[in-house]
């Protein structure tokens, strides 16, 4: 392993990062350019987040601005039914949302379990940016917000309580995440200066048990940082991603040297090899990006795309997957 990890640092970072020409006679080293600015957001959703991100990123903005910018174009989308307004409520009939977000500087802030509010990215990064804490959760995390003059709103849709209700004929007691459709929207930039931030926001799994939080308002599980190596994300079932501790690991395996495609495959490696009895009839699906601008994601099962936007790119990428 040890000289695997050797082989891949000095081609990926290594290799690709110096190499020697001559000019007029001078020698020189030149550094192919990290592609950049770069943004890269979870599910086809991604795409116009993304394009709101890219307004901050083209016009040499901070990352930090453009993921916030970007992710709460899908908060604010009342048909996507895990995200913000909209999204589907708990099996009690509250939608109760989840966020986080973090910047170039490893400051990272977080909402948990609020309610009544449309864009939990916004309290998430006014929890970094205000108080001396990363989370606030639930009732506390409510009166901040209103402390912060955001104004609570009614956020279950009449089609969200429908869908509700007819689950209520059955009611099975357990949270759904389906394989193909999800809607959390993990978003990871670089910015023209060369500086990575992230975010991540949902309303979680429908129908899940009241008072529960997944991965992605925890740090280092939905989303991570570290300015000097990368940033991950992840969607799916959020109890799996924390307990890989999923962003976090990726983000390590990148310091190590691992390419950001690399670093997924094995994320989602560990939950199936550590859960071989679940992963089968679970999702999850993570997204990397490094200070090169290199991106990779990667998903238990097929059906996880995600969306690129650069100067020369604004895509919809069908994710590699271990099985199905
Ligand atoms: C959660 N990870 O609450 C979120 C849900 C999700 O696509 O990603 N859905 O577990």
């Amino acid at each position: 392993m040890t000289d695997r990890r050797k082989f891949l640092k000095s081609t990926i970072f290594g290799g690709l990062a110096v190499s020697t020409s001559s000019v007029s006679g001078l020698a020189c080293s030149t550094k192919p350019s990290p592609k950049k600015p770069i943004v890269i957001s979870t599910w086809n959703h991604g795409k116009e987040a993304n394009a709101a991100a890219w307004e901050v990123l083209s016009n040499k903005g901070r990352a930090l601005d453009a993921v916030e910018k970007g992710v709460m174009v899908t908060e604010a989308d009342p048909d996507n039914a895990t995200v913000g307004i909209g999204g589907f409520p708990d099996r009690d009939g509250n939608v109760t949302l989840d966020a986080c977000i973090m910047d170039e500087n490893d400051n990272c802030g977080s909402v948990a379990f609020l309610q009544n509010f449309k864009h939990p990215i916004s309290v998430a990064r006014k929890v970094m940016e205000e108080t001396p804490h990363v989370m606030l959760v639930g009732e506390g995390a409510k009166r901040f917000a209103l402390s912060q003059g955001f104004e609570e709103e009614n956020l279950l849709t009449p089609k969200a309580e429908a869908a509700w209700k007819k689950w209520l004929e059955n009611q099975e007691y357990q949270p759904e995440i389906n394989i193909e459709n999800h809607d959390t929207i993990g978003m990871v930039a670089l910015d023209e200066n060369g500086h990575l931030s992230g975010a991540c926001t949902t309303s979680g799994a429908a129908w899940k048990m009241h008072g529960r939080v997944g991965d992605s308002p925890i740090i280092g599980a939905g989303l991570f940082v570290d300015n000097e190596v990368g940033a991950a994300t992840a969607t799916g079932l959020g109890e799996f991603v924390i307990k890989i501790c999923g962003a976090h690991m990726i983000v390590e395996l990148m310091r190590q040297g691992y390419s950001p495609q690399e670093a997924c495959e094995q994320a989602v490696n560990r939950i199936v090899k550590k859960y071989p009895n679940d992963y089968k009839n679970l999702q999850v699906g993570f997204l990397a990006l490094n200070k090169n601008g290199e991106y990779g994601a990667y998903s238990i099962h097929k059906g996880f795309n995600f969306a690129v936007r650069a100067h020369d790119q604004d895509d919809l990428i069908d994710a590699g997957h271990y099985s199905g």
